[in-house]
């Protein structure tokens, strides 16, 4: 994708960056994106460019990359790439999850720590942007593998991150098991109990509803769209959700409560289909209990069928919410959703549409929910999972989910807002890219040039 704009800073900014690092696809694909969005905010305020914002908000404050070497279950020396990608720290500490997958590599990294600075942002909570992980790939490996892998890399980590530093927490292969190994060798090392990182268990700190969080916040985001701009709701719906980790298992519960019927779920081996609607129990049976794959459900669940080898796309739904990973709808995948009638596409992954198929969800009439608007429940979460260790309190879970509802109301509004405001009505990536920057951008103006 080459991304060509009209102000001829913002070309600027792009072509330099591309330059840099041309072999960063994903990273520049999260940037061009942005920017391309900035396009009436720059024309109309040209201190943008005076003081030099865009050529500061594209890079990273700080990049860290280290060596994570551990030992296996056969005694074998293993060595993996570490990564924390402090991106901005304008509006708050470093925040932002921590991904353990194959595919990590510098350009996932500071894609999803750029698109959070402007996610973290639209929460309205004091949040800088941050990422990191390692391409550790935990499925299939034993606890203690897991933990010996978690310690090591924490061994590093815990020099650049802190209470009021930088609070990592999960995202994809990082859930509460590898949370809880990373903070307990972090307390060791260091001496203290802060909250330095979010996701936590109940018994030392976490907050109720941050595991539901993502997929609860995707659908309260969702819905709202949905009534707003079409006068519907989710109710009667049946909805497509890709993935079937911790943002598509409590997307897919969160709909079904909301009476939509979720028929598919994938991972990274095929989907399932079932068109009685899933039953999330026995997906979290095989998920969170197991960890074993998805193909499994069609073993257990008479009536639903197995795919190997394909995404979801093709099964007929009202709705579709890429729970997965990025650039998992490309443009032929985004033709075939609007042609079996798809209305309402919502990104509960991090950039799981590539741009062309954003223009064709545009081209005819979606409603387009964007990563960076719809799936910042999670964080917005981690946030008040931080406030709670910072009073040392725990709120009911229906006090977190009641904030966690109004946030991601009050952030379709806002991109909503925006957007009319641009002269670009319903476009929400706009909305959300404007929101999320103009924050970020004061804060920057206001503490002067020092990066
Ligand atoms: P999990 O590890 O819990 O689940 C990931 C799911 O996506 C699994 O089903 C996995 O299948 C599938 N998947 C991962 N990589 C690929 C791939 N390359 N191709 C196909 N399927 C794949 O992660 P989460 O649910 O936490 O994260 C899912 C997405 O949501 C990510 O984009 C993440 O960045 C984003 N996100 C997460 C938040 C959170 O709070 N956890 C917050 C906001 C966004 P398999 O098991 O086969 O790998
Ligand atoms: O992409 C994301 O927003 C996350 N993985 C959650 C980050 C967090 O700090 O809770």
């Amino acid at each position: 994708m080459v991304f060509t704009f009209k102000n001829q800073y913002l070309q600027g900014v792009y072509d330099k960056t591309a330059k840099c690092y041309a072999n960063e696809p994903e990273f520049l694909q999260a940037v061009g994106e942005v920017l391309q969005s900035l396009e009436p905010v720059v024309a109309k305020d040209p201190s943008y460019e005076t003081n030099g914002v865009i050529d500061r908000i594209v890079e990273p404050e700080r990049m860290i990359s280290f060596r994570v070497s551990w030992v296996d279950d056969n005694g074998k020396v293993q060595v993996n790439h570490g990564y924390r990608c402090q991106f901005n720290s304008a509006i708050g500490p470093y925040k932002g999850g921590l991904r353990l997958h194959p595919s990590v590599c510098p350009s996932v990294i500071k894609f999803l720590g750029f698109e959070q600075t402007f996610k973290n942002s639209l929460t309205t909570l004091p949040m800088g942007g941050g990422k990191g992980g390692s391409d550790f790939d935990p499925k299939g490996k034993s606890d203690g593998e897991v933990m010996r892998f978690c310690q090591s890399f924490m061994t590093e980590l815990c020099k650049h991150i802190g209470a009021d530093t930088d609070v990592p927490a999960g995202d994809i292969g990082t859930g509460a098991r590898e949370i809880g190994y990373m903070f307990g060798q972090y307390k060791r090392l260091r001496n203290e109990f802060t909250g330095v990182l979010t996701g936590k268990a109940l018994s030392y700190g976490g907050s109720l509803a941050r595991t539901e969080a993502t997929g609860y916040g995707l659908l309260y985001f969702t819905e709202e769209m949905m009534n707003v701009m079409k006068n519907d709701t989710v109710k009667g719906k049946t909805i497509v959700v890709s993935g079937s980790g911790n943002v598509a298992i409590y997307a897919t519960e969160k709909a079904t409560q909301l009476g939509g019927k979720v028929v598919a779920l994938s991972d990274s081996n095929g989907y399932i289909y079932d068109p009685n609607g899933i039953n999330l129990d026995v997906v979290k049976d095989i998920k969170e209990v197991k960890r074993g794959r998805i193909k499994e459900y069609a073993e257990r669940v008479p009536g639903s069928v197995y795919t190997e080898g394909q995404r979801p796309w093709g099964v007929k739904c009202d709705i579709a919410l890429p729970c997965a990973t990025q650039n998992e709808i490309d443009e032929e995948s985004a033709k075939i959703l609007v042609a079996n009638g798809t209305k309402v596409v919502a990104e509960g992954a991090n950039m799981p549409s590539t741009p062309e198929a954003i223009a064709v969800f545009q081209k005819n009439g979606l409603l387009f929910g964007p990563a960076k608007a719809a799936n910042a429940g999670g964080v917005a979460t981690s946030g008040l999972e931080m406030s709670q260790n910072s009073e040392r309190l725990s709120w009911t879970f229906e006090e977190v989910d009641a904030k966690l509802k109004g946030i991601m109301i009050n952030i379709f509004h806002n991109a909503y807002d925006r957007s009319k405001e641009y002269g670009v009505e319903g476009d929400l990536v706009v909305g959300a890219n404007i929101a999320g920057f103009l924050k970020v951008a004061d804060a920057m103006k206001w503490q002067g040039v020092a990066y």
